[in-house]
């Protein structure tokens, strides 16, 4: 299906582990855990782990200074020739950490210029942060989109920082949503590649995800990406503590096969650490610890 997309998409995405499930076998990405902090919560995530827009929950990524990124991925390049993609994932949000982010990518594209750089996002601040983003070169951005109605929005996020406020509720999730709306448009217009990420949440947004892939398919969205909700009440999450399930195996295949009817789906995540290195599915980090790095650089 590769050879069916247009030269210039087909020469961003051939290399790119997540954008292409053909790549996915033969290219590798590594991220780095330089983001801590974020700006909205999100009923699934625990603050003490891992982004759960895009990681499994229950996982503790070791941060990283973006002087001690640049380092460790250096290190991986040579490790690793099958390195085409660094993302930054987390722990929390990427652009929720912008002097830490916009410091990693400034030297990763000078210092590693044939890495393609990927970010992932719950959206707030993308319009803000658009023109600072795109002038990194990313050709690769994901998108957390669980809705576009706030009914829906304030059952899944009880609050977001906007403004240097605390804002909560249908309030809070509109605000959301309209950033996470604006800022794909606008990555659109400047011919970013957007995969958008959806958790599946029985009973709160299964049915809705469906409108989502139809109307970021609409909007030029590249790719969608539904992940199950993962809940256990030793995450200590809200939606672990209050008993909300996950989809069962055969609901989340319903909903993408239901979406594929409309748009590229991707089946291939593997709801990565924001620390993962090497092909999807492996995880090699352990063999690039911070002593291992100070050691080789
Ligand atoms: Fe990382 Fe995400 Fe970029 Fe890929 S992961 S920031 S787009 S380079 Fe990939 Fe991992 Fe799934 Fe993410 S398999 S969790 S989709
Ligand atoms: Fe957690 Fe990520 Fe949501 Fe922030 S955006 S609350 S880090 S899942």
């Amino acid at each position: 299906h590769l050879a069916q997309l247009p030269a210039n998409i087909r020469a961003k995405v051939n290399n790119h582990p997540c954008f292409s499930e053909d790549a996915h076998h033969h290219y590798a990405r590594m991220h780095v855990a330089v983001a801590p902090g974020c700006n909205i919560q999100c009923n699934y995530c625990n603050r003490k782990y891992d982004c759960t827009n895009e990681s499994r929950p229950g996982v503790v990524s070791e941060l990283l200074t973006p002087e001690q990124a640049i380092q460790k991925v250096l290190v991986v390049a040579t490790a690793i020739p099958q390195l085409s993609v660094v993302g930054i994932a987390g722990p929390g949000d990427p652009l929720a950490n912008p002097r830490r982010t916009f410091a990693t990518l400034d030297a990763l594209s000078q210092q590693a210029p044939d890495l393609k750089l990927c970010i992932s996002t719950n959206g707030l601040m993308l319009p803000s942060l658009i023109d600072r983003l795109c002038a990194y070169n990313i050709e690769h951005v994901t998108i957390t989109i669980n809705c576009l109605d706030p009914e829906i929005g304030a059952q899944i996020y009880p609050w977001i920082f906007w403004n240097h406020r605390r804002i909560k509720g249908r309030d809070a999730a509109h605000i959301l949503i309209e950033q996470q709306q604006l800022g794909l448009d606008m990555l659109v217009a400047r011919g970013v590649l957007v995969k958008v990420n959806s958790v599946m949440i029985p009973g709160i947004n299964d049915e809705h995800l469906r409108e989502v892939s139809r109307v970021v398919k609409e909007k030029g969205a590249f790719l969608h990406n539904v992940m199950p909700l993962i809940a256990a009440p030793e995450h200590g999450t809200v939606y672990g503590l209050n008993g909300q399930r996950s989809p069962t195996a055969d609901e989340l295949t319903a909903l993408q096969t239901a979406c594929a009817g409309n748009m590229r789906m991707m089946r291939h995540c593997r709801q990565c650490r924001a620390d993962a290195v090497g092909l999807l599915g492996e995880d090699r980090n352990a063999e690039f610890d911070l002593a291992a790095i100070a050691t080789q650089s």
